[in-house]
């Protein structure tokens, strides 16, 4: 899969994808994620990409010209899957939209800054919008982050056995149970016997209950839809 991602603030997305197992799947040649400054499509010799909003108010918005350029240079690249802004008002982000879209190989990535972007660009080319839930970030970098590693992590041939997804919250949408490494006795609060049983069977039937009981407890609201 390759990821383009379109930023005013490249640089916080300089590291993100440096280390674990972003950084796995991309030194497996999985994954490639290349950061366009919007600047580089800047409208003039200041490096103009936002303006003021018709209609008054605070906050600047980007421009249209300098998207455009951006989106059409590298197009020209790629089909793309997907043109993705990140914004608050997008679709709440949750695993079945990850799996989905990990099944891709083009995306490119719209990051707001400021008030976000002309209207016009998400109607004539945005295909997806996407926020990463119900809070406001300063800008769309760190939910680009946050989108690209929940994506990056499920491509075939990125986890092992080790790190699997089968496992994860949210796969069957269930939380994951509770884990316990060393040592068995931690200031009086033992591992549960089971799990120092052998018994393969017994264990993930008490995983499997353990994550339906704290689904229960902390997200019903997953058990329902
Ligand atoms: Cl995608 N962008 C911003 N700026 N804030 C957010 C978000 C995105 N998702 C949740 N909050």
């Amino acid at each position: 899969m390759h990821i383009d991602i379109i930023s005013v603030l490249p640089e916080l997305l300089a590291s993100p994808f440096e280390h674990s197992i972003m950084k796995r799947a991309q030194d497996k040649g999985l994954l490639t994620v290349a950061v366009h400054h919007l600047r580089k499509w800047a409208v003039n010799e200041y490096g103009q990409v936002d303006d003021y909003q018709y209609g008054g108010g605070a906050g600047m918005v980007m421009m249209c010209e300098p998207l455009v350029s951006a989106i059409t240079e590298l197009s020209a690249n790629r089909q793309f899957d997907a043109i993705i802004y990140v914004t608050p008002d997008g679709k709440t982000l949750n695993q079945r939209m990850a799996n989905t879209l990990s099944l891709k190989e083009n995306l490119l990535i719209i990051c707001g800054h400021y008030k976000g972007i002309d209207e016009r660009i998400r109607q004539k080319y945005v295909t997806l919008e996407i926020s990463i839930g119900d809070y406001v970030l300063s800008g769309g970098e760190l939910a680009a982050a946050v989108l690209v590693d929940s994506i990056g992590r499920l491509l075939p041939g990125v986890l092992n056995d080790e790190t699997s997804a089968l496992t994860d919250s949210f796969q069957d949408n269930l939380l994951a149970p509770p884990v316990y490494t060393r040592p068995v006795d931690f200031e009086g609060m033992k591992v549960p016997e089971v799990l120092m049983s052998g018994n393969h069977a017994k264990i993930e039937e008490w995983r499997y209950e353990q994550a339906l009981q704290r689904t229960k407890d902390r997200r019903p609201d997953l058990l329902t839809d």
